[in-house]
């Protein structure tokens, strides 16, 4: 059995470089007392039938760095990986939402992506929204974090599962060779930009491919903003559309994907979420997903994007399309109606 603090490994990595702004409805407890609350989740864990409604307020009411020292509390006191112990009180997406909330965000992003290419087959949904919704920043951390958990590098797992223009892509961008945002506007350089957009792409027979993959993978996010709204001087459809004329299947499910993020990343997980909870079946394993890899990066921001575009709250939301435990969980994640 790995020790909880091999399990749990750095709490986060300074890679250098401008951190993005963080939104989270998540946040560090005041009062915070890691003993208690170890002692709590341990008095929870043995009562009988498992009083779950404990271990949900104290997890989702702490800061991830908090529910690592809780872990590690109660190891010293109960001589036992709290991990383990969790997973063997709790079931089903209860289990799943809360063995995810024990996993730094970098941890879980890297989990989640290995988790879409073992074994036979590929979940190119999951593969695609963690590759290309990422920042660059985001995926550095996550390569890192990667190859500490499984002892393999990222991109050969990627290729390994790929082919083809998607594999290209995807490739591109998890060399994270995107320049940094902040850099001064180059006019000349966004018109380039959208018109080699447009020549390699609507103006031609076929698609010229790497073309449109160097630019989405290394322009930083400001740029391509630009890009995109001078793209529409040249092209009579808009990036948008463009992509769903000129590729298909994965490749363009992707690029969809990046041009959305590049927009308004909050608005694409919020349109995730929205799309997950109101499919049949709610497709949980995407709303566990996003809630958990957001709550401590942009949740609240998501929220807002949610309540402005679908007119209903979040909250709400979760409220109707989920129930039981897992439902507590996501409401405290979430954490304020809107
Ligand atoms: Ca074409």
């Amino acid at each position: 059995m790995a020790l909880v603090s091999e399990f749990l490994g750095q709490l986060s990595l300074n890679l250098g470089g401008e951190s993005e702004p963080k939104y989270p409805t998540v946040v560090p407890f005041d009062g915070f007392d890691p003993e208690k609350d170890a002692a709590r989740i341990e008095t929870a864990i043995k009562t009988k039938g498992v009083d779950e409604q404990t271990i949900i307020d104290v997890l989702t009411k702490r800061s991830y760095a908090q529910r690592r020292d809780i872990a590690f509390a109660y190891e010293r006191s109960a001589k036992k990986n709290m991990i383990t112990a969790l997973k063997g009180a709790l079931s089903s997406s209860l289990e799943s939402v809360i063995l995810g909330l024990m996993k730094s965000t970098s941890q879980f992003d890297a989990s989640e992506i290995k988790g879409s290419i073992k074994g036979l087959g590929t979940d190119e949904e999951t593969l695609i929204e963690m590759v290309c919704s990422r920042s660059n920043e985001e995926l550095l951390e996550i390569k890192q974090v990667y190859k500490e958990l499984f002892k393999s590098e990222l991109e050969k797992d990627v290729a390994g599962d790929t082919s083809g223009d998607f594999k290209k892509l995807l490739l591109a961008l998890v060399q994270t060779k995107r320049v940094e945002s902040g850099n001064i506007v180059d006019q000349e350089m966004i018109d380039q930009d959208a018109r080699a957009l447009y020549e390699a792409g609507v103006k031609k027979k076929g698609t010229d491919v790497e073309i449109w993959i160097s630019i989405m993978s290394e322009r930083s996010v400001p740029h391509l903003q630009k890009v995109f709204q001078r793209y529409n001087s040249y092209s009579p459809y808009n990036m948008q559309e463009s992509i769903r004329q000129e590729v298909k299947g994965d490749l363009e499910k992707s690029f969809l994907t990046l041009v959305q993020c590049f927009e308004n990343k909050q608005l694409y997980f919020a349109s995730r979420l929205n799309d997950a909870m109101k499919s049949k079946g709610a497709k949980e394993k995407v709303v566990t997903r996003i809630m958990v890899s957001r709550c401590e990066v942009d949740l609240m921001k998501i929220r807002t994007e949610f309540k402005r575009h679908f007119g209903k709250s979040l909250y709400q939301t979760i409220a109707e399309h989920t129930k039981g435990d897992y439902q507590k969980v996501l409401l405290n994640l979430c954490a304020g109606d809107d």
